[in-house]
């Protein structure tokens, strides 16, 4: 694998150079912009593992490039740098974050050139196989994997590269497992690990995305169906399996293919499976590009028993009155306002009307990417009845899913 490449963004050539000299002292491949031409251009072509960037320059507005990473999809990790003191870099850090920038540090200056080389080791460690076994995506030294084509998914089918990952949901309360969320994942022979970010789009451009969720259904039902088999540790653990739901991903246009759901109806059948164990999780801006027809479909699925998630809620609130109206049965709270909570006054608002909203129409409300104990605390205080995050688990493979289950179920504490 080639040597990792950092990128630095700082408007004083002197503090670039140094920072270029820390950070290739450390094993890593270093280049310094100066301005925000040259750094976009860096960018693109190079393609770096991480960026550090200086917040506040007087020539440019690190918020301004911060913005413009998040709007080109920017996955690369992102150290902010600043002298301007610890409280504005904090909310910089939450802004790039509910913008969907992977933030891994801030660094405030000066600071010593071992801070820097530690949060880098600390970044680029996340990228370790060892990590891909958990479900963390992993970028190859070449930085992308832009180069995923059709094709390429094909013979992941073929090969059996796909496999699927389980994000335990549990009772915000009891924390007593309830479900879990079926996500998928890509064994790529060169590239990897691959997440679904890189190729759920494809998919669905390529007219993959139905064979990719039949197969991803079976592979959860074909797993549910061992866990059952596993019943003592099911009882030990006091779990009925048939209390336990089934959460998949649906992009909104396979609504409109009800042969499909046949074919999960099916499925279900086969496995042993009553339909009311399976949620289908449709995100909120999906859902709403067409409420009309999304309505009369939606209700057919319902009427065939399963169930319904709004995934993403709060990022298209606009359209609140034609959301309330879909046949739904539960509401999983967007993780940037979670992730968020104990920052923001604002995220803290729409959690606490999401909640009100769902519980005055009678729907379950699930809060995604709790990763604190404090957010735990929050959300039990609004009577939010499920959570999934890292204070939980992050998903985990089938084998790892047994040994949470057998060691970290909080029944089990
Ligand atoms: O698991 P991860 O956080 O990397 O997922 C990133 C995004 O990809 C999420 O928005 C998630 O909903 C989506 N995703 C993960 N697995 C699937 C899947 O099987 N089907 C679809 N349609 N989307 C998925
Ligand atoms: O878009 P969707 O809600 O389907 O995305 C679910 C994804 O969110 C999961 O695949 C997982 O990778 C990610 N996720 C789950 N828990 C956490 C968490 O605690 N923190 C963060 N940052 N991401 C999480
Ligand atoms: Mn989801």
């Amino acid at each position: 694998m080639s040597r990792s490449k950092v990128l630095v963004l700082d408007d004083d050539l002197l503090t670039g150079v140094t920072m270029q000299r820390i950070i290739a002292s450390g094993g890593y491949e270093a280049r310094t912009a100066t301005d925000a031409v040259r750094f976009f251009l860096f960018n693109e072509e190079w393609k770096p593992d991480v960026i550090v960037l200086d917040l506040v320059m007087p020539d440019m507005d690190g918020m301004q490039i911060l913005a413009e990473l998040a709007s080109r999809s920017c996955d690369s990790a992102i150290i902010i740098t600043s002298g301007v003191g610890k409280n504005l870099l904090d909310s910089a850090k939450h802004s790039a974050l509910e913008q969907g920038l992977n933030v891994i540090g801030i660094l405030a200056k000066p600071f010593n050139a071992a801070t820097l080389k530690n949060m880098l080791d600390a970044a680029l460690l996340l990228q370790t196989p060892q990590a891909a076994v958990a479900g963390t995506v992993v970028h190859d030294g070449r930085g992308s994997h832009a180069a995923l084509t059709p094709q390429d998914l094909e013979t992941a089918f073929a090969h059996n590269e796909l496999f699927n990952v389980y994000q335990p949901k549990v009772d915000c309360h009891s924390l007593a497992l309830t479900g879990v969320e079926v996500l998928v994942r890509w064994r790529h022979p060169e590239l990897g690990l691959v997440g679904p970010d890189f190729f759920i789009a494809m998919a669905e451009k390529a007219g993959l995305i139905e064979q990719l969720t039949l197969e991803l259904l079976e592979r959860a039902l074909r797993w549910f169906a061992g866990l059952r088999g596993e019943n003592s540790l099911l009882r030990e653990l006091q779990l009925d399996p048939a209390h336990l739901g089934i959460s998949v991903n649906i992009p909104a246009h396979m609504i409109g293919n009800e042969s499909i759901f046949e074919r999960f109806s099916a499925m279900c059948d086969e496995w042993g499976v009553p339909h009311h164990q399976l949620i289908f999780e449709l995100n909120e801006s999906g859902a709403m590009k067409n409420a009309v027809s999304a309505h009369s479909l939606l209700t057919r699925l319902r009427m065939k028993g399963f169930r319904l998630a709004i995934d993403d809620f709060g990022t298209g609130f606009s359209s609140m009155l034609q959301l309330v109206r879909l046949p739904l049965s539960e509401i999983k709270v967007d993780k940037s306002f979670v992730l968020t909570a104990m920052n923001s006054d604002e995220s803290r608002a729409v959690i606490r009307s999401s909640i009100v909203l769902a519980h005055s129409l009678g729907l379950q409300v699930t809060a995604e990417g709790v990763e604190d104990e404090a957010t735990l605390e929050f959300l039990r205080s609004l009577g939010c009845d499920l959570i999934q995050g890292s204070q939980v688990a992050l998903p985990l493979s089938e084998a790892d899913m047994s040994a949470w289950l057998r060691l970290r179920h909080p029944l089990n504490k």
